[in-house]
């Protein structure tokens, strides 16, 4: 069996969000998904609209998504490889390079981001629709 992992804070999903799970999982047979915590968002500067439970309760209902587990902090992700046993690791190219460290345990994936979306972007529609 195959196993990918990916990593990602997937807040007010979208469809770059569905399209990187899509092709993630589409790389093999089962896909574990690392979601950011509230508390790990604070440090990458993000403060979501849902929290953590509510964002792992969305990607556990997608069918491209067998398997949700935390995201904690920047050290887990050697850890996260060995442990799930995991052949690839993919994240969208907005990362590209940043993760090669890995590529001692596993195949390291770029994916191409989806242009024109963004949970950023979704925020900002939603403030201009509602003035
Ligand atoms: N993504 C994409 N296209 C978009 C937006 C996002 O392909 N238009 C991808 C990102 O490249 C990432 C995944 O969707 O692979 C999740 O995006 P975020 O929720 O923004 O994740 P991020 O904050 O980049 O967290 O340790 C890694 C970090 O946790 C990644």
């Amino acid at each position: 069996m195959k196993k990918i992992l990916t990593y990602g804070t997937f807040d007010l999903l979208h469809h770059g969000h569905i399209r990187l799970l899509e092709r993630s999982r589409a790389l093999g047979d089962h896909l574990t998904v690392a979601v950011s915590t509230d508390q790990f968002n604070l440090g990458k500067g993000k403060i979501c609209a849902y929290t953590y439970e509510e964002r792992i309760h969305i990607l556990e209902a997608i069918r491209y998504v067998d398997q949700v587990i935390p995201e904690t902090n920047w050290e887990q992700k050697i850890e996260d490889v060995k442990n799930h046993d995991i052949d690839i690791f993919v994240i969208g190219d907005d990362w590209e390079g940043e993760f090669d460290f890995l590529k001692k345990y596993c195949q390291v994936l770029y994916l191409p981001r989806t242009p024109d979306i963004s949970t950023t972007q979704v925020k900002e529609k939603l403030a201009s629709v509602n003035k």
